[in-house]
């Protein structure tokens, strides 16, 4: 029986291969946040010297990306990626996800939007028929923080704001609970359109494009 961790490392590694392919002194990797992106980082340490560099998602990513001796870009200074690689909360079989547990969803949202493929890295666990059992994170202006909730209970949710925690981008995050998801493209479009809201955790708009979900029996590739 293969641990958590173990699996995530099946997954991590699984999306390594898609480094390989891709691997040449221009190209610069996208990369997410959380603890299955973490391993991929700790095994993209290999390839310093045979990518340009990456862009990360977070200052924790990028802590992480240089401690390995890789090279962290400002988004700014890189207009395409081929490819993303970034954890999830949530995925269903039509590639939707919920991501923002770790906190980063925001810019996890922006580096995965200028890549050409994402390929979301998890284990089983994270894929789910229906999402929305995971609260739903939502990054927000401070200032619009209970007019955001009040809207986003008019919708269903019950939100909570993240106890003491503020983004890399200086926001608070809602995490809402209790909302149900039966079409997340709609959803995502009507909490992204909420004023005040920076961030909604969906990601349906734009889902992922390959998922590596390690199981008890290797590794499944959904597309
Ligand atoms: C990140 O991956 C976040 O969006 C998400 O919360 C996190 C979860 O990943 P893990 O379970 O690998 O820590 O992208």
């Amino acid at each position: 029986m293969l641990s958590q961790q173990q699996l995530k490392q099946q997954a991590a590694d699984a999306a390594l291969a898609f480094v390989e392919e891709v691997a040449a002194p221009d190209v610069v990797i996208g990369v997410g946040t959380g603890s299955t992106a973490d391993l991929f980082i700790d095994g993209l340490a290999a390839y310093r010297g045979r990518i340009r560099g990456t862009v990360a998602s977070s200052e924790r990513s990028a802590a992480r990306l240089a401690g390995h001796g890789l090279a962290v870009f400002d988004l700014n200074d890189v207009a395409s990626m081929p490819i993303y690689v970034d954890g999830a909360d949530e995925i269903d079989d039509h590639l939707h996800m919920i991501k923002g547990g770790g906190g980063a969803l925001t810019r996890e949202k922006i580096v995965a939007s200028v890549a050409e493929r994402f390929i979301c890295i998890a284990d089983e666990s994270k894929l789910v028929e229906n999402l929305g059992a995971f609260p739903l994170p939502v990054e927000v202006i401070t200032m619009a923080r209970e007019a955001v909730a009040r809207a986003l209970r008019l919708l269903g949710g019950q939100p909570r704001l993240r106890a003491g925690f503020t983004t890399d981008n200086g926001n608070v995050i809602l995490d809402v609970h209790g909302i149900r998801i039966a079409e997340p493209k709609g959803l995502e479009k009507v909490i992204n359109d909420i004023p005040g809201v920076v961030t909604c955790g969906l990601f349906a708009l734009r889902g992922a494009d390959v998922a590596l979900l390690a199981t008890q029996n290797g590794v499944r590739r959904l597309d």
